[in-house]
């Protein structure tokens, strides 16, 4: 049942239990799903190394690592970043049994991204046997502009809010609109007492040296980072 819901910057958010269960575990793995090409590394790149990059390389799967420090109290993400177009079974049913939180992320130029998250969370809500699993679903590519949707906003956040009870948040990677919005969302949607805030993005900016180069296909590979933030 939805317990409570509200709307901040773009994000209109569905949370079950809200307040109860809080979780005090300092690292937390968070998977981000999705079809191909909407989005999920560019979403992954701006939050962690605050860049976006228009050339499109299908990512296999990559592990990605932020260390967070809040005036004193570390946490760590472990983000993974898996693949649209190919279809690992294995991996992907390895991925949610391993996993915290999900973020699964559609465009809102493609409708059938949309359905693909559909059946993403059809799949996590059974493997983990349950239907209180952490999960934000992404409206990416909101830069296309009205005239280029495919998806209403209220359609999607109808679904999402009131008939799944999920976090919704609308973004875009290419114009750093709401990047951070998708990682509080997931964090409140999982009870872990932490805010990230603007600063936080800002001080990652000192550590480029920590993105590795990418290969026109990414192979699984773990790249780290820290920040500070308060
Ligand atoms: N206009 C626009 N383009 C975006 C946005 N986010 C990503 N793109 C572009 O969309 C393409 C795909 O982005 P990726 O981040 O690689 O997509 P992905 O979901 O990781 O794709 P796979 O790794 O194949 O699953 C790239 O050309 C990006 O530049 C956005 O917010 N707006
Ligand atoms: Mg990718």
């Amino acid at each position: 049942m939805l317990s409570g819901s509200q709307s901040v910057n773009g994000q209109l958010c569905g949370q079950k239990n809200a307040g109860k269960d809080k979780k005090d575990k300092s690292r937390y793995r968070i998977t981000v799903m999705g079809a191909a090409g909407v989005g999920k590394s560019a979403i992954i790149s701006q939050f962690l190394y605050d860049r976006f990059q228009e050339e499109y390389n299908q990512t296999v799967e990559e592990l990605h690592q932020g260390d967070f420090d809040f005036n004193g109290m570390k946490l760590t993400l472990d983000i993974l970043d898996t693949a649209g177009a190919y279809s690992f079974p294995a991996m992907r049913q390895l991925a949610i049994s391993t996993s915290d939180a999900f973020v699964l992320v559609y465009s809102v130029a493609d409708e059938s991204s949309f359905q693909a998250v559909t059946e993403l969370r059809e799949q996590i809500l059974k493997e983990k046997n349950s239907d209180d699993v952490p999960i934000v679903i992404v409206a990416n590519k909101v830069d296309v502009g009205d005239s280029n949707r495919a998806l209403e906003r209220v359609t999607a956040e109808s679904i999402v809010c009131v008939e799944w009870g999920n976090g919704y948040v609308e973004a875009s990677a290419k114009d750093n609109v709401n990047i951070v919005g998708i990682f509080k969302e997931i964090l409140r949607q999982s009870k872990v007492q932490y805010a990230l805030s603007p600063a936080v993005r800002r001080r990652r900016q000192s550590t480029p040296a920590a993105l590795p180069q990418k290969k026109k296909v990414q192979s699984r590979q773990t790249r780290t980072q820290r920040q500070s933030c308060s």
